[in-house]
């Protein structure tokens, strides 16, 4: 039987292969990959983050947690992922310019697509100009921003008045989200959707669609 403090432990210590090979082997023995990601991985990266806090891990070891956590999510991705229906909307997702941070963000991309959303990830470190293009070119019902630093919030409200300068902000909603952000700060920067973690952000995604 997989141990799970063992995938916490190689997820902490920043052990990619174990973590791949742990999820792996706890997925054929039938685990809930939505209680390996909330109970085990997620609490992993938190600790990590204390750790960087208090001076005891660097960057270096943030770098090799985060692979280690993009290696444990690599089984489990696809299972988030599987739908067999027609898509119920189209969204166009990215971590905002100045920002890395993607571990988040593509668990969210994952759980859109499962609940049946088409994504399309624009990936890290997205230039406004290029979140507009994509709103221009690609339609999407939804526009989906993260940002997991305090001083990439600000680019978020960049991107809607960049939106409504090219006079596109009616055809889309706007999706925000990341550990810094605040249903408050959506409001302020006027969002339509803030989403506190990746089942959240379906639930609002569905909610606006229906708006
Ligand atoms: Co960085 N980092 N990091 N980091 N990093 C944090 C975010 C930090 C909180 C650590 C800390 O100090 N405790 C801190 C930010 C402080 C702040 O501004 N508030 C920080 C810092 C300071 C930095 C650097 C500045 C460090 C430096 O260089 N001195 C630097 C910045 C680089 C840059 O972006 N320009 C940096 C770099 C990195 C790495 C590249 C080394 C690496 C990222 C690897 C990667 O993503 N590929 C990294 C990591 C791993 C972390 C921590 C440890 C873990 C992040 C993570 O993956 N969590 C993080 C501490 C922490 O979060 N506890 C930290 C797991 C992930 C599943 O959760 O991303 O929160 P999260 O996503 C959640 C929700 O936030 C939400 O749903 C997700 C799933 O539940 N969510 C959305 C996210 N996007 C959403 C969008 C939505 C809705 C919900 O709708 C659209």
């Amino acid at each position: 039987m997989a141990e799970f403090p063992k995938l916490y432990n190689a997820i902490l210590n920043g052990d990619e292969s174990t973590a791949a090979q742990l999820t792996s082997e706890a997925l054929k023995e039938g685990a809930d990959p939505s209680e390996l990601i909330t109970r085990w991985m997620i609490p992993a990266m938190d600790e990590v983050g204390r750790l960087f806090e208090a001076q005891e891990y660097y960057v270096p070891e943030l770098l090799l947690s985060g692979r280690a956590m993009k290696a444990a999510l690599e089984p489990i991705r696809p299972l988030l992922a599987a739908r067999g229906v027609q898509p119920t909307g189209y969204i166009v997702l990215g971590t905002v310019k100045g920002d890395l941070h993607d571990i988040g963000k593509n668990l969210v991309g994952s759980m859109l697509e499962g609940a049946g959303f088409e994504v399309h990830d624009l990936g890290i470190d997205v230039p406004q100009g290029k979140f507009v293009e994509a709103v221009i070119n690609r339609n999407p019902d939804i526009l989906a921003l993260s940002a997991l630093l305090t001083v990439t919030m600000p680019e978020m409200k960049k991107v809607i008045d960049a939106l409504i300068e090219a006079g596109v902000r009616n055809q889309v909603k706007v999706l925000v989200g990341g550990a810094p952000v605040t249903r408050e700060f959506a409001g302020q920067i006027g969002a339509d959707g803030y989403g506190e973690n990746a089942s959240s952000a379906v639930t609002i995604a569905r909610s606006l669609l229906k708006k």
